[in-house]
């Protein structure tokens, strides 16, 4: 039988009840543009079979849709992806996988609500389709962290070169990341919530 290695593995998941531990629920938003790895990410960190509303690209989103660099990629999301991970017995993550085509962006409103925060997913390949996203999220008030998701022929920069180049401010956090496997999504996200633990002791959480 051909089995993957636990750690790649989206597949269903057993824990699909709420911990009755779970005292507090937040909502996180993954963010970036076409192909990052949104889906990929939710999928591999999701405790719950993630719900992923894709469609198959049409001929009508062909040259609307900015697809370079991602010629592998036969679906793309419309709607959303979502899914669920524990952090602690007490903290339940709810994450919502975004659009990124700027065609959807009329979405967003309504999706950053009541978000404590954002993974925004880069390509080094494709620096520049994070560039609106990062300024939509600036506008809206929603901390996030940069995870620089690393693909095989993506070319490597170091970190302090990276954050030049996205213009990110020092305290904003930025790591590597490989969205296929649970532990290093894992890690983007307790990035983002020791980020928000930081700004909230601070008091610039709003
Ligand atoms: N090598 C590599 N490929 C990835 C990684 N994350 C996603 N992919 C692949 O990149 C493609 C786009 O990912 P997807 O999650 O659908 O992107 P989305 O449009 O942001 O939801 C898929 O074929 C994934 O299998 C990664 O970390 N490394
Ligand atoms: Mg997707």
């Amino acid at each position: 039988m051909d089995f993957k290695s636990s750690d790649t593995v989206p597949g269903p998941r057993t824990e699909d009840h709420l911990p009755h531990t779970a005292q507090a629920a937040v909502k996180i938003v993954i963010v970036g543009g076409f192909g990052v790895g949104k889906t990929t990410m939710v999928g591999s960190v999701s405790e719950i079979k993630p719900l992923t509303t894709e469609e198959t690209m049409t001929q009508a989103g062909v040259g609307v849709d900015d697809d370079y660099g991602s010629d592998s990629k036969t679906a793309t999301t419309v709607a959303m992806d979502f899914g669920r991970i524990s952090i602690t017995d007490q903290l339940v993550l709810y994450l919502f996988g975004t659009p990124g085509q700027e065609r959807f962006w009329f979405l967003w409103n309504g999706l950053f609500e009541g978000a404590l925060g954002a993974v925004v997913l880069v390509d080094t390949r494709r620096l520049e389709v994070s560039f609106d996203v990062m300024g939509r999220l600036e506008e809206c008030g929603v901390p996030f962290v940069v995870a620089v998701n690393t693909f095989p022929d993506g070319p490597r920069y170091p970190i302090p070169e990276l954050r030049t180049a996205l213009d990110l401010s020092e305290e904003i956090p930025i790591l590597e990341c490989d969205a296929r496997r649970r532990a290093s999504s894992k890690e983007v996200l307790m990035t983002l919530m020791r980020f928000l633990h930081s700004l909230a002791m601070t008091g610039q959480l709003t």
